[in-house]
Parts: C-alpha cells; sequence; structure tokens
C-alpha cells in the first residue's frame, strides 16, 4: 500500500449536537443563541431554515451509528448540548438528556466505535448568554461545572474529552465579524471574550485532573496557517500578527501554557488587552492538554496593509495587515474558501518543530458543495470532488506523520450533511446525503470510498 497509516489510526467524521439532534427546544431542552436568533431573525439563514430543521439524530441515532459502522468508522466526535443536559445552565440536569447521550454512548461502544465528546461546540444556552455568555466571568464556574456533571455522569463511555470546538469562532462571529449572536462588533469585548473561553477551558481541565477522570483532554482548534504574500519584512510582520491573533491566541496557552509574549505586547500597544485576575497565570497554566484536535480547512493569506489605519476608527485586527488574494490559488467556488493541501502538513510540522509534537489529530477536514444534486447518478451522489479533496488532504497528512508528526487520526467533516450555522443547508458536507423532507439517508460515492479506505487502514494510488 502507497499511503498506509499508522496501526489503530482514527477514521471517523465529526458532527454537532445543534447541527444534527433536531428536537431543538423539546426533549427537557432550552434554547441556545441560534434557536432564539433564529425566532427574531430568521432571515438571517439560508431559506429561513433554522436549527429546528436536522437530521434528527435525536431519534435517528441507531440508524446513524449503523451507518457509521457501514462506514467502517472507528471512532465519531459529537457534542453534548449544555442547553439539553442542564436547561438552566446551572441547575437541574435534565434525566431526558442524560438517558439519550447515554443511550447513545453505549450504542456507539457496542459497534466498536469510539466515541470523541466535545463539551461546547458554539450553542450557547441562552439563558447564560443573558447574563453576558463569555463576556462574563461568571460563566466559567457556570461551565467548569457543566464539564464536571459529563465527566461523572459519562465519563466510564468517554475517553478522549475536548472542551471547545474552535473557540475563535464565536469570539470572530459574535465580536468581530456580525456572522454569530450577539453580533457585536468590539474588538475590545471580543478579546475579553476570547481570554474567558482560554480561562473556562483551563478551568475544565483542571476539574477533569482533579477528578482523577479516565482517558484524555483536548480541544478542537481551527487552525489557520498564515502565509505571507512576500518575504518582505512588512509583510512578515502582517503574517505574524494575523497567526498571534487567530491561532496562537489559543494553541500557545493550551499546549505551552501561557500566551505569547509578542501577543500581549500588541494587545497592550492598542490598548486592547482584557482584564486580568490574581490567579489566572496559574489557572491557563494547568490548562495543558493531552490531546490537540486540529480543524483545517483553509489558509490565511495575509500581506501589509497598503494604506494608512485611520486612527479615528475603532480598533480591529485589519489594522495589522491586509488579507491577500493570492492570483491563482485554488477555490472552493461554492463555499468561498480557498482550498490548500500543503497547509495541513505545515500545521504538522509546525507543532512538530514549534510546540514539542503533540498528539494530536485532524478533527475536521472537509468541503462544502451547493446542490450535489446535480450529481447523482444512478441513484448516488458521485462526489469525485470530495475523493480528490479527502485524497490529496490525506498525502500531505501521510508525508507528515512519515517525517515524525505525532498525528494519530482523520476525521471528516462530516458524516452526513448538516444544518449549518446561518448557512443552513446551503452547502453539503456529508459522507451520507440527508433528504431533510423524507429523512432518506443515502450513502454518497466519497462514504464509500472512506469506509474502503478506513478499512485499509490506508489507498494506492
Ligand atoms: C467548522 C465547524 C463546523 C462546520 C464546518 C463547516 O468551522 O466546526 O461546525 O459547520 O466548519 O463550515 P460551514 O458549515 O460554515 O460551511
Amino acid at each position: 500500500m502507497k499511503y498506509a497509516f499508522p496501526e489503530n489510526f482514527w477514521w471517523g467524521s465529526a458532527s454537532s449536537a445543534q447541527q444534527t439532534e433536531g428536537e431543538s427546544l423539546k426533549g427537557g431542552k432550552s434554547a441556545t443563541t441560534w434557536d432564539a436568533w433564529y425566532a427574531s431573525q430568521p432571515w438571517r439563514f439560508h431559506q429561513q431554515v433554522g436549527p429546528q430543521d436536522t437530521s434528527t439524530f435525536y431519534q435517528h441515532w441507531r440508524e446513524d451509528i449503523a451507518l457509521l459502522k457501514e462506514l467502517n468508522h472507528n471512532s465519531f466526535r459529537t457534542s453534548i448540548s449544555w442547553s439539553r443536559l442542564i436547561p438552566d445552565g446551572t441547575g437541574e440536569v435534565n434525566r431526558e438528556a442524560v438517558a439519550f447521550y447515554s443511550n447513545m454512548l453505549n450504542e456507539l461502544a457496542e459497534q466498536g466505535i469510539e466515541p470523541f465528546i466535545t463539551l461546547f461546540h458554539f450553542d450557547m444556552p441562552m439563558v447564560m448568554q443573558e447574563k453576558g455568555g463569555w463576556e462574563n466571568r461568571e460563566v466559567v464556574e457556570a461551565f467548569t461545572r457543566y464539564a464536571q456533571i459529563c465527566f461523572d455522569l459519562f465519563g466510564h463511555q468517554v475517553k478522549h474529552w475536548f472542551t471547545f470546538n474552535e473557540p475563535i469562532v464565536p469570539v470572530e462571529g459574535g465580536y468581530l465579524y456580525d456572522f454569530h449572536y450577539p453580533n457585536v462588533v468590539d474588538f475590545r469585548r471580543a478579546a475579553t471574550v476570547a481570554y474567558n473561553t482560554v480561562l473556562a477551558h483551563a478551568s475544565a481541565v483542571r476539574a477533569f485532573r482533579a477528578g482523577h477522570h479516565p482517558g484524555e483532554i483536548g480541544i478542537v482548534l481551527n487552525l489557520t496557517p498564515s502565509y505571507p504574500r512576500s518575504q518582505h519584512p512588512a509583510d512578515l510582520k502582517a503574517a505574524h500578527h494575523a497567526d498571534l491573533l487567530f491561532n496562537r491566541s489559543f494553541l500557545d496557552p493550551v499546549l505551552l501554557g501561557e500566551y505569547p509574549a509578542d501577543l500581549v505586547a500588541l494587545l497592550k500597544e492598542y490598548d486592547q488587552l482584557p482584564a486580568c485576575h490574581l490567579g489566572d497565570k496559574e489557572l491557563i497554566a494547568a490548562g495543558k492538554i493531552d490531546l490537540l484536535g486540529i480543524n483545517y480547512y483553509q489558509p490565511r493569506r495575509v500581506k501589509c496593509r497598503d494604506s494608512a489605519v485611520n486612527p479615528e476608527s475603532p480598533f480591529m485586527p485589519e489594522w495589522l495587515f491586509d488579507y491577500y488574494e493570492m492570483p491563482g490559488r485554488k477555490m472552493n467556488p461554492w463555499r468561498g474558501w480557498e482550498i490548500y493541501e500543503p497547509g495541513i502538513y505545515d500545521i504538522l510540522v509546525n507543532l512538530r518543530d514549534n510546540y514539542g509534537n503533540p498528539r494530536c489529530f485532524i478533527s475536521e477536514n472537509g468541503m462544502g458543495v451547493e446542490n450535489e444534486q446535480r450529481f447523482i447518478e444512478n441513484g448516488q451522489i458521485n462526489d469525485q470532488y470530495r475523493i480528490a479533496f479527502i485524497t490529496d488532504h490525506l498525502k500531505w497528512l501521510h508525508k507528515g506523520i512519515s517525517e515524525g508528526c505525532n498525528c494519530l487520526g482523520y476525521h471528516m467533516w462530516t458524516f452526513i450533511d448538516n444544518w449549518s450555522w446561518c448557512n443552513a443547508y446551503k452547502n453539503r458536507y456529508g459522507f451520507v446525503q440527508l433528504d431533510l423532507e423524507t429523512q432518506k439517508r443515502t450513502v454518497k460515492k466519497s462514504g464509500e470510498w472512506f469506509a474502503a479506505t478506513a478499512k485499509n487502514n490506508g489507498f494506492d494510488e
């Protein structure tokens, strides 16, 4: 086999509670920011399809786990919904939710599929958001309690925990660029949200260790390698700043136990540092992880600014760099994201060389495509573009592993076409096609390809 992967390599896919469960306001669950936002501004969502329209994992989990098995998954990541488990955020545990998650985890075990469980995948309970969400330090304690409850309830079933999925995204979306609730545009508030998220992460890790729970704990970060337009010092500086803000603001605390000095200096220079309390440093140092999940979709290409910043305008990341639309770059035209396969290798090499080669795996990688129906042949979506996308990324991943990078698995986004934040069903990512009307599931060609690859632990070319 030309591209053989290490023994016990994790092959699987990822999903999340809000995007798949459905029954968004049923089964005792309270509203998340997504439910509330949809209720007040449905036009924000593609074709006004809201988070209630899903593949209804809440009912179809058994059937879906059978499909995971059919696709030869040996592992699968999903999340627990805080607002389902503890509807008022801080009080009573919802027994119906406990039964649901525990039955689902049992079924995964029965099928020999290792569960990877995320505690927070963008779905803040609205009751907590009303108290300030991640801007309010009190949420750190509430999140830690929620995490502890999960460890206590499901610790015998789950061996791989993740505190957050892509914690920078609610920061960017909710507090900088207006694509998540609460639609604030304010760098200082964004910095506070990011800081409190790091504290919440560290506090949950500390609780996990204090409780001597079995297994390991980590976080899932979306890493966007920052490439400069040129080797000119001004472009290099722009790339360094983008890297500090969008990667290292989480990567350094969770792997090294501290913030990069350059980032602290930068925020100080622009008077954007969040308030620090006594003991925060020690807490952050306690938040070092066992396992890093890497979501890789696209790089970030930047250049120095061509024009001076208007000093009257509010501080934004773009004060420090401009985006660079590199001529000839390969794009996914539907999602508007660049496809750059070597990025996956560059991430791994950076982790190996600058972060002590931590245990890691690719926790998401994928290709969202519009109107996939047009590729149906004999009743099945023939998504050759997705097979090519995965193959090309796996080749670079394989190269990284053969050069000593400590990458233990590859999970695709996603198992079944799911509801996406604001984009609803505009771009579909699944190995399995979902008919929203009938709930019928049909495996795509890429699903079959992946099943064979997972079974053979690699592929030939
Ligand atoms: C990641 C998220 C996923 C998923 C994916 C695809 O950022 O972790 O939840 O949605 O991106 O992105 P989108 O659905 O916005 O196209």
